[in-house]
């Protein structure tokens, strides 16, 4: 690990080119309104989409703000270092998205009535995906072979720090009616009823025309030619997208893609005995 790119915060990995000292310590004592609503992702999980859904679904549809401001500054990530810059220009409710596991999120969060949608990925697809992004993003170590980047993933020596910590973290919370759990994989599978799910959380009564017309911005073809949300923004010596897009495919499965049958045995070994115990049930197969 190259130690000047990334930075350990309560043990986690992340990358100094948007985090530092002070905004994770403005994070830390981020004061959090009751309308907030919160997106949260172990990276890899489908921020980018949501940074996209949320103003969409929080607005009834209107599309300005997906077509003129870029998805860092539109839904900022709460322990990032825009977000200091841009919180005071963001529309009510805000929308802020956040890869931090539960305990570490700001005192005031606990107590506030916020809301949060939390976006859960096969953990193989995101390993994929993951790897493919550290080929592109020169600001983060080289991933190495897959089978080393696997091993990798597998200890957590990662962005965030492991897959299972951090989707045990956020299932075990005292958030009751306050927090949505959805998988990328059933809004990869039907997006209009995600939206639908969405509104209803959120209270948005969206009529079922916006969520058309949501729907139809935010599928991965369309919402791949969005200048404001594909990084495309970003100089190539920063992201490098000969390399790989960052919206990448877009599906659920590119792991069959990948995996041998060795690696596929292990990895679904580690991760099924690290989630032993938990009653949660997964769209798809651990095996
Ligand atoms: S990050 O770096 O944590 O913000 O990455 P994140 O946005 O969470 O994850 C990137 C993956 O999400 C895919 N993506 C989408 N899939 C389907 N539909 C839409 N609209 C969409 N937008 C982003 C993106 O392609 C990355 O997945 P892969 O598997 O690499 O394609």
């Amino acid at each position: 690990m190259s130690s000047g790119r990334y930075l350990l915060h309560h043990g986690l990995l992340m990358p100094t080119v948007a985090h530092s000292e002070e905004s994770l310590k403005y994070a830390e004592n981020f004061l959090v309104k009751d309308t907030d609503v919160f997106v949260v992702t172990y990276p890899k999980s489908g921020t980018t989409w949501m940074q996209e859904i949320l103003p969409l679904v929080l607005n009834g549809g209107d599309l300005t703000p997906v077509q003129t401001i870029p998805n860092w500054d539109r839904v900022p990530w709460l322990e990032e270092t825009r977000t200091a810059l841009v919180v005071d220009c963001l529309p009510s409710p805000r929308a802020l998205v956040t890869h931090l596991p539960y305990h570490l999120m700001p005192a005031s969060f606990y107590s506030s009535k916020a809301k949060v949608i939390y976006v859960m990925r096969n953990p193989k697809d995101v390993m994929v995906s993951s790897f493919h992004f550290h080929k592109m993003a020169s600001f983060l170590d080289d991933p190495g072979t897959f089978q080393e980047f696997m091993e990798k993933f597998l200890e957590g020596q990662v962005l965030f720090g492991k897959w299972t910590d951090h989707v045990k973290s956020w299932r075990h919370t005292e958030l009751g009616d306050r927090i949505l759990y959805i998988t990328y994989e059933e809004m990869v599978q039907d997006l209009h009823g995600a939206l639908r799910h969405f509104s209803d959380f959120l209270g948005s009564n969206l009529s079922e025309e916006a969520i058309q017309r949501i729907a139809e911005h935010c599928y991965f073809n369309n919402m791949k030619t969005n200048s404001m949300s594909n990084y495309s923004l970003v100089p190539q010596e920063i992201m490098d997208s000969s390399k790989s897009a960052f919206l990448r495919k877009g599906i659920a499965g590119d792991w069959k893609n990948h995996f041998g049958p060795e690696q596929e045995v292990r990895f679904s070994s580690v991760i099924r005995g690290e989630m032993e115990g938990e009653s949660f049930l997964f769209p798809w197969d651990l095996e």
